[in-house]
């Protein structure tokens, strides 16, 4: 008798002796040895689907921020939000089965096991970024989708958090909590017309100059800005840079916001002058920094930290002016990754709580979920605002009791609807803080000042094993190998406002070691001794 799930998987076979994992941001590693993984995650997401009777579940083929030749996989649960945890460990286990009779047997397996009825209809929802892998990636999927009988919706090439928007809204379609139109031009028109009645009427400053990592952000940018007022309607100027997708091997090369965040520094294709505000994308578009030169022409980054201290400080306004402020309380979910400055800040001046988390969107997004308003943002850039169902009950029943609390009412409501709830979007991101900016009459210059960053660096040292490098408390403290977070602790100590710490990345082969300190040269010392301590440890 025929077996399409073992047929499938004898097409795209795995390679021997390769583990895979479903990591931080799904399976992600170079590209060539990827085929036979795109496939099962095919069964997988089918499975998916038919386990939630037919939900639509999103498949999308990106590596963000890692270099063009890799690429990777993720899958989007029915409201947008990253796969549930015991389907992360499905997901690696079938990634790892070789044979096609352990393929096909693990697939019936998990269908009895969790009493999946495999004549169910199973809707997927499919997009890609703009490498040159995804296109044969894509075929891989197919396979795996057509064999396990799904129907299939392919959006083409989209930025990851337009797929997460599509699976929200063709799950939501024609319930109360509907959230869009599932097309790209619904996207558009949603985050457009909410961007300019949260404006109200307030201009933005100057012009903003996006840098799209020459990748899928660039095009779907230009394409949203067809969206947004004009420049003669009240709107802003945005000319977008880095946004050349025909050359793929460009993509997140000296550009994008890892480069801008990680080098702290501007792509060396800006040409933006003092005072200009820019923006750079990630290569997927689920993340945003600012940055700008000052007047002494010193290049000054505004990331993740300071877009969730404004967007934090501004939610806070409204929901004061509003009259809401005894019942809706907001908190700030961050890493370890956070500047010390902006923990600070946030406790001590914005007086709201903070959550520190593990790496990983969908640890701060958990976090967020437990607030009224929680404001989430990795300090690369990756984060948005969630409103809980309680909090967006009382904002819509509130009765004003005068025309200033109805403004704050409308421009916070204005807000929600800016703000892509089911993912951290870069695009959505930055007309957010082109709001808050506008109504502050703020430029780059006094959001900076609002609190002084301590010196940091951020570091990557390769390494043989990045698995022998395991954490607690946050990520803050390295359990193994033994007696190196003493080693990090003693260096920690010699500097002063020292912090430090290690962590093994999850998308990329590699330890990420971070430092903060008084002064520039403190941080960068430090961050050198603990990449050799680390280098000592299991460096390549
Ligand atoms: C992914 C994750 C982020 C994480 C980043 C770096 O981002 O979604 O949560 O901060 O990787 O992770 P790591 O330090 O573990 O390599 P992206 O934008 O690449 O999808």
């Amino acid at each position: 008798m025929s077996d399409p799930i073992a047929d499938a998987a004898q097409k795209h076979p795995a390679p021997e002796g390769l583990v895979y994992t479903y990591g931080t941001a799904g399976f992600r590693t170079k590209a060539d040895v990827l085929d036979s993984v795109l496939t099962r995650v095919g069964f997988i997401a089918a499975l998916r689907s038919r386990a939630l009777k037919g939900k639509w579940i999103g498949v999308m083929i990106t590596a963000s921020h890692n270099p063009p030749q890799d690429n990777g996989v993720k899958l989007v649960e029915p409201l947008g939000n990253m796969l549930q945890e015991d389907w992360e460990v499905i997901s690696t286990e079938m990634a790892n089965k070789v044979s096609p009779e352990h393929v096909s047997q693990y697939y019936h397996d998990i269908a009895a096991k969790f009493k999946i009825d495999l004549n169910t209809p199973a809707r997927v929802v499919v997009a890609r970024d703009t490498r040159a892998s995804g296109a044969r990636l894509l075929g891989c999927l197919q396979d795996g989708l057509a064999a396990a009988g799904a129907e299939v919706k392919e959006y083409g090439f989209l930025t990851t958090p337009q797929l997460h928007y599509m699976v929200r809204c063709l799950n939501t379609e024609g319930t109360k909590d509907a959230y869009g139109t599932a097309t790209e031009q619904g996207y558009y028109e949603k985050f457009g017309a909410a961007f300019k009645t949260a404006l109200r009427g307030k201009k933005p400053s100057g012009s903003l100059t996006v840098d799209g990592a020459n990748g899928v952000g660039g095009p779907k940018l230009k394409e949203l800005i067809k969206y947004l007022p004009s420049k003669e309607e009240g709107g802003l100027e945005i000319s977008v840079i880095n946004d050349n997708v025909i050359k793929p091997e460009s993509l997140n090369v000296d550009c994008g916001a890892d480069y801008v965040k990680t080098n702290q520094r501007a792509p060396p294709s800006s040409k933006a002058g003092p005072g200009d505000r820019c923006a750079s994308l990630d290569g997927d578009a689920d993340r945003v920094v600012y940055y700008f030169k000052d007047e002494q022409n010193v290049f000054r980054l505004l990331d993740g930290d300071r877009i969730a201290t404004l967007v934090a400080s501004f939610l806070g306004d409204l929901v004061r002016q509003s009259g809401l402020a005894d019942s809706i309380k907001i908190g700030v979910v961050q890493t370890a990754y956070a500047n010390g400055a902006a923990t600070n800040y946030v406790e001590q001046n914005l007086r709201l709580k903070v959550d520190c988390t593990p790496t990983g969107v969908k640890y701060l997004h958990h976090a967020a979920e437990k607030l009224d308003i929680g404001v989430y943002f990795e300090a690369n850039g990756h984060g948005t605002v969630i409103f809980s169902h309680d909090t967006l009950d009382t904002i819509e029943k509130y009765e004003p009791r005068n025309p200033g609390e109805k403004e704050a009412i409308e421009v916070l409501q204005a807000c929600i609807n800016l703000i892509n709830q089911s993912v951290g979007d870069a695009l959505s991101d930055f007309l957010l803080v082109e709001v808050v900016l506008a109504h502050k009459h703020w430029g780059p210059q006094e959001w900076l000042s609002t609190y002084t960053d301590l010196p940091n660096r951020l570091l990557k040292v390769l390494v043989n094993d990045r698995t022998i490098f395991k954490t607690t408390d946050a990520e803050r403290k390295l359990t193994s190998p033994e007696g190196v977070q003493a080693q990090i602790d003693k260096e920690v100590q010699k500097v002063r406002q020292g912090r430090s710490f290690a962590r093994a990345s999850g998308t990329e082969d590699a330890v990420r070691v971070y430092a903060e300190a008084a002064t520039k040269a403190e941080a960068e010392d430090l961050a050198r001794k603990v990449s050799e301590i680390v280098k000592a440890a299991g460096g390549a």
